[in-house]
């Protein structure tokens, strides 16, 4: 038996998402408890700060790790698309959190830290270049290159949502037009479908549509399936990934990795690489920050 002081101190592990905050105590790799609230929606990043303070427990952590959609540079956030997350740019969150729970925390992209968690311990643990891509709200990913996670200078490496899809597509909230993320995120397929039918459709609808054999909801995410599998082949081209490993509601929505790893044997032979569902789970995000927490992560 272990005694309590052997043990690593817990980790308290936060995941900032658009909808919402969720907070966890983690020992080792283990979830020790685990919180919840709405993502307080109001632009003001201390309104933030002001959930997680009343999430976070009131008793000693060892550490604490955030992961957070947006762009991480030097422990400030910035949303690359404001509608997923309002905020001010540059918000200091990582000094605004030290100064409610009194410890400097770690602070990375969501997408990034779920990446190294799925490299570490879920579905790219064979591999040493390794790209975790989820498709929810937006389109978040996380690249492993030679057993690296790539963070970037200013916290933008692995921005796929953010690439080219459509020359003339629509302008992305993050003011560059016809992004993946405006095709093939699950915002995007509600908006495209509701298009097609003329009234609100939310991606789960799309995809039973779709399954009941629906035409318009079948094209709808054809497109999706298309855009991010020439996403991935861009990728592939740009750094050479072994296996993409894709997690997020849409993403592992009934059918959708089979309908990318079908829309993938098209691409030429060389650009084609295996597609797998994600394993770290939904808490990827808490995991990964706190296993980069503990292994001594540091970012420039
Ligand atoms: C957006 C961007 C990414 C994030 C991704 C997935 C913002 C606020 N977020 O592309 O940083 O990783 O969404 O985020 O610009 P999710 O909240 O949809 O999981
Ligand atoms: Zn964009």
């Amino acid at each position: 038996m272990t005694a309590a002081s052997d043990r690593p101190a817990p980790v308290l592990a936060i995941d900032i998402g658009g909808t919402k905050i969720a907070a966890a105590e983690i020992r080792g790799r283990q979830l020790i408890g685990r919180w919840q609230t709405a993502t307080p929606r109001t632009g003001k990043g201390d309104d933030l700060v002001a959930a997680i303070a009343g999430l976070a427990p009131k008793h000693w952590v060892g550490a604490v790790a955030v992961a957070t959609t947006g762009i991480v540079r030097d422990g400030a956030l910035t949303a690359l698309n404001p509608q997923t997350l309002p905020i001010e740019d540059g918000y200091p969150l990582a000094q605004a959190i030290e100064s409610v729970l009194g410890v400097p925390p770690l602070v990375i992209n969501d997408a990034q830290a779920a990446a190294w968690a799925e490299f570490s311990v879920g579905a790219g643990r064979f591999n040493r270049n390794f790209a975790f891509v989820t498709v929810s709200t937006g389109i978040g990913c996380g690249l492993v290159v030679d057993g690296r996670l790539l963070t970037g200078a200013t916290g933008l490496a692995g921005h796929l949502g953010h690439t080219m899809a459509e020359p003339d597509g629509v302008v992305c909230g993050c003011g560059r037009r016809g992004c993946l993320e405006t095709i093939a995120s699950g915002t995007a397929l509600a908006r495209r479908g509701g298009e097609r039918f003329g009234r609100p459709v939310a991606a789960p609808e799309l995809f039973e549509t779709a399954a009941q054999g629906e035409r318009s909801a079948k094209e709808v995410i054809a497109v999706a399936v298309e855009a991010l599998v020439n996403a991935f082949a861009d990728l592939t081209a740009a750094v050479d990934v072994d296996c993409f490993a894709v997690g997020g509601g849409v993403g592992l929505a009934g059918g959708f990795i089979e309908a990318l790893q079908a829309r993938s044997l098209l691409l030429p032979r060389i650009f084609q690489r295996p597609i797998v569902a994600a394993r770290a789970g939904a808490d990827a995000g808490l995991l990964g920050a706190a296993m980069l927490v503990d292994g001594n992560f540091h970012q420039k």
